[in-house]
């Protein structure tokens, strides 16, 4: 009997222990500073300098620091409209590719001080420091790593001198940082103190990253370090703004050669888009993407910033699926967020804010099919309310697939489902489905992969229901599950979708029916006195077609599409090399036929320049060209050199323009290129002189603009 008392009572000591036990971590796991970052969700990265005013994407390094002089700079107006949107901090791009220091640096000539502004007292990285104190932002540096302007990039002493000179001057005076920024676009051409030469590196060993870090480790060790291959947070290896539908925070970088050590610029970085399932390191992605089409400011493409809405897909695609959102901000040559941009951030932001603002899951009741040990004083679903994301419902060891069923205790309409696991435990969960209860059965109304941090299910209609089920399907191990929430996005007209065919007819269409469409074509905004849209029009020249939805009182966001001159009539008259595939691909106004010249022979090297010749068929005066690259997300063939020449009998040729495609293979999308001046002419040839990677040159799109 006694013995009996004995087992019964350790049974019973083990039980209770057990049920105080929290699961064991899985894999690797966030340090604080990683899990600080992953609260602060949104943030906006800022480029604002030499290249603002030269128009470019990528300064060459040449620029004359007097150029750089803007009217109207206030720091509290780009962080304050950062601010408005939700974002909760800004990385400032301290020094760009073109090595121009926005700080008044001892290591470089190339700096601000050498400006007219403010006299040469003036500092940008500190009035955005005093600006994010003012207004309870975070702050973290941006400082090129590449630096096409100094004379000695490329040698040791770049690095010793020069780059880690200016990372310790930036970390002593301007902390306390939350990231530093460490890009991946190394070596290349520039003007290196007037060399104006390629200069390439090894990038697997030459800014010896191990103790470049120890740097910021040791003077902002609250940073996270952000790069291709992190150390804390990795590019999600796009610039469109997503992570992976099924998205891991762990992650184990990879070089493209074996053997070799990955690091940034050097690392299969399309494989960061989804991470890596277990993983050897906590590396999380940053998705970053530029609110407007290039990360500088380009008078070009006013009026064609991200929408408040196309933001707020972003949100889901990244914040949403467990990724932070870092969207680039581009103040102007006056050195301030155009009227439009801070219009949208703060639309954007009350968007966010509305759609969270009430979770509908909240006084539900909740009933687990399992609870660890038995103890929902600590493991209990209760957990999941109470917008804490470090307590949590967990399981018994042995139970992986556990299911929750949620009493709302009366209908509620809702279309977005959130979840998050307590990420101090790893990342867990593999698949989890969500049912609603209609018509006395279960009906299944989402499925998803992966979980993490936080997992955003944006539902494709409305749901009403009152008991809500939550299944996980897949996990290697017990469950930690720290949020659910139901929330209901507002209703919105979605952008009219606006295109044209071969024969320059101009079509406007909604996605769901609405009373009326108005449209304007002169580039401003549309409103119920602009034309009713009736038909398909006809568009030769091209211009900016706008369009709005108006149903009962409400007005669509507006769609906005470019059309240049139209290309029908024109011809290919000739290719140099002559194999290679359909040159017409280039001109037939489709987006996913390319031009293309790639080898399949990989013995044989490809010789630059390569061209085609286009006649388009009656004299034009021509103002700008446009280059669209491949976009099935390959990069071989992309053209990053060009020359530009314009004819009038296609036998004699004038160079009309020649530069680079700068920053074309992370973010490919339309290149415009207006000539130096407006060109009459009935030919053109289009000579690439460089690709970004492959054996030969493809083309999806060449057009011209003549207005
Ligand atoms: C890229 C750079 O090359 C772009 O110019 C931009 O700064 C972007 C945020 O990172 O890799």
């Amino acid at each position: 009997m006694k013995k009996l008392t004995l087992i019964l009572l350790l049974v019973s000591t083990f039980y209770t222990a057990y049920a105080q036990v929290p699961p064991k971590p899985y894999g690797a796991l966030p340090a604080p500073r990683q899990l600080r970052w992953q609260e602060t969700e949104m943030y906006c990265i800022i480029h604002f300098s030499v290249a603002t005013y030269t128009d470019k994407e990528w300064g060459y390094g040449d620029e004359n620091p007097k150029i750089f002089n803007p009217k109207h700079f206030n720091a509290l107006q780009i962080v304050g409209a950062a601010k408005a949107g939700g974002f909760k901090g800004i990385v400032v791009v301290a020094k760009h590719h073109d090595g121009f220091c926005l700080w008044p640096t001892k290591t470089t000539e190339h700096n601000i001080t050498k400006s007219p502004w403010k006299n040469g007292k003036g500092d940008i990285v500190k009035e955005y420091q005093l600006a994010c104190q003012k207004m309870g932002m975070k702050m973290g540096i941006y400082c090129s790593p590449w630096d096409r302007n100094n004379p000695l990039y490329g040698k040791p002493e770049y690095l010793t001198n020069i780059y880690r000179k200016q990372l310790k001057e930036l970390y002593a005076n301007y902390g306390p940082l939350f990231m530093s920024w460490h890009d991946g676009a190394n070596g290349g051409d520039g003007y290196y103190g007037g060399e104006r030469k390629v200069r390439t590196i090894d990038r697997s060993t030459y800014y010896d990253w191990v103790n470049t870090w120890g740097i910021t480790r040791k003077m902002q060790p609250g940073a996270c370090i952000f790069g291709d291959v992190g150390p804390d947070v990795r590019w999600v290896g796009n610039e469109e703004g997503h992570a992976g539908e099924t998205y891991w925070a762990t992650y184990t970088p990879e070089a493209p050669n074996a053997g070799k050590q990955p690091a940034n610029g050097y690392s299969l970085y399309e494989k960061a888009t989804e991470g890596t399932r277990n993983g050897k390191y906590w590396i999380p992605a940053e998705c970053d993407v530029p609110m407007r089409k290039g990360w500088f400011y380009h008078q070009s493409q006013d009026g064609q910033s991200k929408s408040p809405y196309a933001l707020f897909d972003l949100y889901y695609k990244s914040v949403g699926r467990g990724a932070c959102l870092d969207l680039g901000l581009s103040p102007d040559k006056d050195g301030e967020l155009s009227d439009e941009d801070v219009r949208i951030l703060k639309q954007f932001g009350e968007l966010v804010k509305q759609t969270f603002a009430v979770n509908l899951a909240a006084g539900a009741s909740f009933k687990a099919s399992n609870i660890r040990g038995d103890n929902a004083a600590k493991f209990g679903p209760a957990f999941l309310l109470d917008n804490n994301r470090y307590t949590y419902w967990a399981t018994d060891d042995a139970v992986t697939k556990p299911e929750l069923v949620i009493d709302l205790h009366q209908p509620k309409t809702f279309n977005v489902i959130r979840l998050r696991e307590n990420i101090k435990l790893g990342q867990r969960i593999e698949g989890a489905a969500v049912d609603v209860w209609v018509n006395g059965k279960w009906k299944e109304i989402a499925t998803v992969t992966s979980i993490g941090a936080n997992r955003l299910i944006r539902l494709p209609n409305n749901i009403t229901a009152s008991k809500v089920r939550l299944r996980i399907t897949a996990s290697p191990v017990c469950i930690a599950l720290s949020d659910f929430g139901l929330f209901k996005e507002p209703v919105h007209l979605t952008a009219p979708l606006i295109s044209r065919d071969n024969s320059c007819i101009v079509s406007i269409g909604t996605s769901a029916p609405v009373a009326t469409i108005h449209y304007t074509t002169d580039g401003t905004e549309p409103t119920l006195h602009s034309p009713v849209y009736l038909k398909p029009f006809l568009l030769t020249n091209g211009g900016i077609i706008k369009a709005r939805g108006f149903e009962a009182n409400q007005a669509s966001e507006t769609g906005t599409k470019e059309f240049y001159l139209s290309k029908s009539g024109w011809k290919v008259i000739g290719t140099n090399p002559k194999n290679g595939n359909e040159p017409s691909n280039a001109i037939d106004e489709n987006a996913n036929t390319v031009w293309s010249t790639l080898s399949k022979d990989s013995t044989q090297t490809a010789q630059y320049p390569q061209e085609i010749n286009i006649d388009m068929g009656a004299t034009q005066n021509v103002k700008a060209f446009t280059y669209l690259p491949r976009q099935d997300k390959i990069t071989s063939g992309i053209a990053d050199k060009y020359v530009f020449y314009t004819s009038n009998d296609g036998v004699n040729w004038l160079q009309a323009t020649i530069g680079e495609f700068s920053n074309i293979k992370s973010n490919p999308i339309e290149q415009l290129i207006p000539l130096e001046q407006p060109v009459s002419c009935r030919y053109f040839k289009f000579a690439v002189l460089h690709v970004v990677s492959g054996n030969g040159v493809t083309v999806a799109e060449l057009g011209v603009k003549v207005k």
